[in-house]
């Protein structure tokens, strides 16, 4: 089965009409694409850096602020620029851009415009025909993150995985920290959080992010994670949205070897987040791929019983409750501390408020990393 295409798809800056990009997505995913959402009021650097980085054929740009012949231009000329006139733009913004705008797009390099009253059925068909083909000849790689993205894909797009746990084990030159639990437990925006200090602290230091989202073998996949990043849009930290392409347990297949080649490339951390996992999961355990695992946890996990099933409470080396502003925080707090007791081993307790700037728990929790 071919590899499903990537495209990544984003609305420009000083723009927050997101409801029809909303909608585009999630058509591309029913029919078997992967989109990487970057959101809405996004720059230009921001959309080719992750274009880029996530090695996407195409970028999809909706767009309704009235700028769209300057904005799809500045795009076009980005990827010019850094060698990444592979990636084609092409996009919308309903009755915002007129047939003669979209004459003089065109002109500048963009593929193609879509008016008011087009298809979805037809937006699809398009980005199949154009996209759908594997690139053949690639431009030679311009910068190290350009080479790492484009490996990233051939490793992703082999048909035969390769065990690398070994290699991980015994040539990461970063290191690697897992981060898991619960959706909706705010996983993306504490990795969000710690990225910015780790940015503070280190100016020069590079930072790798290797975020998962489900998706059924064949299928399209929503890889939403960017959309929910601020401080990670900087070009020290290198991210690639993976789609678990039908694997359980929160990673990908491809998940161990592409990890083998971020952890012996120029980064001090590698972070490695789940998808939403259940009670059930490991996804780190018994492999040695990661050096410290960290569990985030929502406290409204239910009742104290539920807490005796969540096989990773054993495993983690530090568990976080995150939203811990909400009211059952302290109950969930005393209830994962009396659970943790029974391990006998010193795992660790933090609450955070990831959403809110300078938490003090997200302080310590970075403090416990870094010493680490
Ligand atoms: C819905 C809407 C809103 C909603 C947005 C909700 C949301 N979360 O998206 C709300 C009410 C919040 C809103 C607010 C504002 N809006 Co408004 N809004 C609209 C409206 C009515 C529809 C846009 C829309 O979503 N259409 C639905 C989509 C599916 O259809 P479509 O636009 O025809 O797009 C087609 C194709 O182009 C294609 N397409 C679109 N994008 C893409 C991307 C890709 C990749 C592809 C393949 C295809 C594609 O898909 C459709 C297929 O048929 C338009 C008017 C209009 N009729 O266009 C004004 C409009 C865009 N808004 C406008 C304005 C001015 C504003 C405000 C500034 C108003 C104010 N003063 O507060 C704010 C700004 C908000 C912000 N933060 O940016 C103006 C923009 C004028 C301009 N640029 O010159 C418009 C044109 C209204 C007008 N005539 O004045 N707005």
């Amino acid at each position: 089965m071919p590899s499903p295409i990537r495209i990544l798809t984003a609305v420009p800056i000083c723009d927050g009409h997101d409801s029809a990009i909303n909608t585009i997505n999630l058509e591309f995913i029913r029919h078997g694409i992967e989109v990487i959402y970057l959101g809405y009021h996004r720059s230009v650097a921001d959309i080719v850096r992750a274009a880029i980085q996530e090695d996407v054929r195409a970028i999809g740009i909706s767009s309704y602020n009235g700028g769209h012949i300057e904005f799809f231009a500045a795009v076009v000329d980005l990827l010019r620029k850094k060698g990444a006139d592979d990636i084609k733009v092409f996009g919308g913004g309903g009755g915002t851009i007129t047939q003669a705008d979209a004459a003089i797009m065109k002109r500048k390099g963009v593929g193609k415009v879509f008016f008011a009253g087009t298809s979805l059925e037809e937006m699809v068909k398009f980005v199949h025909q154009r996209y759908g083909k594997p690139r053949t000849k690639r431009p030679r790689p311009k910068t190290r993150d350009q080479e790492l993205a484009q490996k990233l894909t051939e490793i992703e797009d082999r048909k035969k995985i390769r065990n690398s746990k070994f290699e991980i084990r015994n040539s990461r030159k970063a290191r690697v920290i897992g981060f898991t639990g619960p959706g909706g437990a705010g996983k993306t925006t504490l990795i969000d959080e710690l990225v910015l200090r780790f940015l503070n602290q280190d100016p020069k230091g590079r930072i790798a992010i290797l975020s998962h989202d489900p998706s059924v073998v064949g299928e399209g996949a929503l890889l939403g994670d960017r959309a929910t990043m601020i401080n990670s849009q900087d070009d020290r930290v290198f991210m690639r949205s993976m789609a678990t392409r039908g694997q359980a347990g929160g990673l990908s297949p491809a998940t161990h070897d592409c990890l083998a080649l971020l952890a012996r490339s120029n980064f001090d951390y590698v972070i490695i987040e789940t998808v939403g996992t259940g009670q059930e999961a490991m996804p780190f355990q018994k492999n040695g791929i990661v050096d410290l695992t960290v569990l985030v946890m929502n406290p409204d996990y239910g009742s104290r019983l539920q807490l005796q099933k969540i096989v990773m409470l054993d495993l983690a080396d530090i568990v976080v409750v995150n939203k811990s502003d909400l009211q059952r925080a302290r109950t969930a707090h005393t209830e994962i501390e009396q659970r943790l007791e029974q391990n006998r081993r010193s795992q660790q307790l933090i609450d955070t408020v990831a959403k809110r700037h300078r938490d003090p728990g997200v302080d310590r929790l970075f403090a416990l990393i870094s010493a680490y």
